[in-house]
């Protein structure tokens, strides 16, 4: 299976498309957000702007794609995950959407390789190996469905994250 795991600052990776964990406003944020828009610099908040003007923000588990500014990637997918609620609010369906919306819109932009941070496992609380087996299984089916077509990188921060995705990855292969 086409999925690979690094530890690293998701902002130096030259993959086609790299995701952020944005919010429904798109206007930015800390965390991996405010990475992405501190190294790729304005061009991406002006995209962002005028997505808001049509369309009035992004909603939980959707995605839209901007440029990447100045970062090495060609573009950046920013999908907004769901806060952590205890798991009773539909938590894990929206995460999921969040990995298959953006894959989805990265296939259509022609792009191979797709890195993804571990959405919601910051500010959002979603608990890391929760997430990590939400994040493997869905991406899991999407390459299953579309054979070849990318290459995604599981770009992990910190060491619990990197750990469970690491744990889940293995399980099952
Ligand atoms: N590269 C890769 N991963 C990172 C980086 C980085 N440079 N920095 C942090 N992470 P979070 P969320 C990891 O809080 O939970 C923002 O303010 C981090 O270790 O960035 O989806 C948005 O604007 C964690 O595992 O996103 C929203 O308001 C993961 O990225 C809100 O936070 C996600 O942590 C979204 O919260």
């Amino acid at each position: 299976m086409n999925i690979e795991i690094l530890r690293c600052d998701i902002t130096t990776i030259e993959a086609d498309a790299i995701v952020n964990a944005a919010n429904s406003s798109l206007l930015g944020g800390g965390g991996v957000d405010g990475a992405i828009h501190r190294a790729g610099g304005p061009e991406i908040l002006e995209e962002c702007r005028k997505i808001v003007a049509r369309q009035g923000g992004c909603k939980t588990g959707e995605a839209v794609l901007t440029t990447a500014g100045r970062l090495p990637a060609r573009y950046v997918i920013h999908t907004v995950g769901p806060v952590w609620n205890g798991g009773q609010r539909n938590e894990h369906s929206l995460l999921a959407n969040c990995y298959r919306n953006s894959l989805q819109l990265a296939l259509d932009a022609g792009c191979q390789t797709v890195a993804f941070p571990n959405i919601s496992t910051g500010v959002y609380r979603f608990p890391a190996a929760e997430a990590a087996r939400v994040a493997v299984a869905t991406i899991r089916a999407f390459l299953q469905a579309h054979e070849g077509a990318m290459k995604v990188l599981l770009v992990c921060f910190d060491e619990v994250n990197f750990d469970c995705t690491k744990e889940e990855l293995e399980r099952g292969h």
